[in-house]
This record gives structure tokens, C-alpha cells and sequence, in this order.
């Protein structure tokens, strides 16, 4: 089996030139294209970035499985897949707000083992290796042990489909007065990588990609989140004490939920 660390080696050093590469382009960036709505744009730096984190798996690993969210497909025949999400926080990019991530995880046999996520302004490099913990710049991470939802910092976000914002919308709406107070980063990688930092208590969100989660899911994971992702496209990762309760109010589809 592919050894997560040597992977991690690997996606470290791409995901720095990524980040490096996008800091160059902060300032004067513009959507090129929409995807999924209006709402959901792509600039020339998500393909840049996405470009050079490829070819650099391409010539290290040329028989892995490489899904990014810019389009890269490659079939691979190791087991070994890297799930890329060359620009995360792209409406944030584009608005020069400093909140945005390369995030690069790689799977062995569909199981994610090994991760990284860049914050690109904040200059912060998450990693994770299964079983080896989560480091924030090389230091352990460990996520929030807080018990009592009435005083949880919680992390969320909100899909571009209309419809599906209006119930996420409600959701948020009634977790409100139950939570300390709710932040919307706009970027899942960060969101989970906060976290695994402490910075938050705990994230959820419907409908976020697997390149968004892949990683970062990975990093909360090895700091001692609880990490849940569902058949209804729910990511929630929070301190192990909140866990019931916070899942029973925004599991909305879960039969005798709020
Ligand atoms: C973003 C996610 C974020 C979500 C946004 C968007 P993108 O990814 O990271 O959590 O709330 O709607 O999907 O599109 O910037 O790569």
C-alpha cells in the first residue's frame, strides 16, 4: 500500500507553489466561466493552479487517479486517487476577501489517508496523515473539547442553488439562538482545518464537493473531531461533545429530526 507519508511529501510542496502561484494572482483576477449557477464562478487561476498541482502528480505518480475540480479525470491503476481542489474559496478570490485554500488529498482504495490544505493569505499549512494526527505548520493539532452548544463558535455555508439556500437559510435560522454565534468563511478546506485548530467549535454544511471536504475533512479527523458525512450530502465536523446534539438539529432529513 502507498505510504500516506510519502503522499503527504509529495502534495506538501505542490500545494505551496499552488498557493504561491494564486497569491501572485490576488488582485487581478476575473471569473472566466460560471459552473453550477451564475453564482459559482472559476477563474484562469483555479485552472492554473490545478494545472500545476497535475502535472507535478503526472510526473511523480503517473499511474495514480487524479480528480480535480477543474475538470481532471485521469484513470489510474495503484488504487491511489488525489482529489484537488485547486482554488477553494473562490468567490472570496475574486472579492479579495483573504479566505481561500488549496486543498490536496490523496485516497488509497477510497479511503482518504493523507491531506493538505494551504491557507494561501494567512500562509498556514494544514497536514494530515490517518493515524499520524494533524499539524498546523508542523505543530499538533487538537480541536475544541467544548461540551455546551449554548457557547459553540459554529462554522457553516451555503450552496449556490437558490432553492437549496433557502433551506439552508432556515437552518441556520433556527440553530442561531442555540449556538453562541454562527461564522460563514467560504471555504469548506478552511472551515474543517479551523476546526481541527480550535478556532471554531464546529462546521456543517450540505452539499459541499468531495475536493472541498477531502482534505480538510482528513485534518479534523486527525485532531480529534467528529467527522460525519452522510448519504444526503451533510459534512459536519465538531468537538466530540457536540456532536449529538448539533447533528440532531441540522440533520433535517434524517427521520425525528428538528
Ligand atoms: C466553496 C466552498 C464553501 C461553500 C461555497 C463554495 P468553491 O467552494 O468551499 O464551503 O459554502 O458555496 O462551494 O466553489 O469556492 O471552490
Amino acid at each position: 500500500m502507498a505510504d500516506p507519508l510519502e503522499l503527504l511529501a509529495l502534495a506538501r510542496p505542490l500545494a505551496a507553489d499552488a498557493a504561491a502561484l494564486l497569491r501572485e494572482a490576488t488582485g487581478h483576477a476575473y471569473a472566466v466561466d460560471t459552473k453550477s449557477s451564475e453564482t459559482d464562478m472559476v477563474t484562469a487561476a483555479d485552472r492554473a493552479s490545478e494545472r500545476l498541482i497535475v502535472d507535478g502528480i503526472r510526473v511523480a505518480r503517473p499511474d495514480d487517479a487524479i480528480l480535480g475540480e477543474e475538470g481532471t479525470t485521469d484513470q489510474g491503476t495503484t488504487g491511489v486517487r488525489w482529489i484537488i481542489d485547486p482554488l477553494d474559496g473562490t468567490t472570496n478570490f475574486l472579492y479579495g476577501i483573504p479566505a481561500f485554500a488549496v486543498s490536496i488529498a490523496a485516497e488509497v482504495d477510497g479511503r482518504v489517508v493523507a491531506g493538505v490544505v494551504v491557507d494561501v493569505e494567512r500562509d498556514e499549512c494544514f497536514t494530515a496523515a490517518l493515524g499520524q494526527g494533524a499539524q498546523l505548520d508542523g505543530a499538533p493539532l487538537r480541536c475544541s473539547q467544548l461540551t455546551d452548544l449554548g457557547t459553540a463558535l459554529v462554522a457553516t455555508g451555503f450552496g449556490y442553488d437558490p432553492l437549496r439556500r433557502a433551506e439552508q437559510g432556515a437552518v441556520v435560522a433556527a440553530l442561531l439562538p442555540r449556538v453562541r454565534d454562527i461564522r460563514r468563511m467560504g471555504a469548506a478546506a478552511l472551515d474543517l482545518c479551523w476546526v481541527a485548530a480550535g478556532r471554531f467549535d464546529a462546521y456543517f454544511e450540505r452539499g459541499i464537493q468531495p475536493w472541498d471536504r477531502a482534505a480538510g475533512a482528513l485534518v479534523a479527523a486527525e485532531a480529534g473531531a467528529r467527522v460525519l458525512v452522510t448519504d444526503h450530502g451533510l459534512t459536519l465536523a465538531c468537538a466530540p461533545g457536540l456532536f449529538d446534539p448539533l447533528r440532531s438539529l441540522v440533520e433535517t432529513d434524517r427521520p425525528g429530526t428538528a
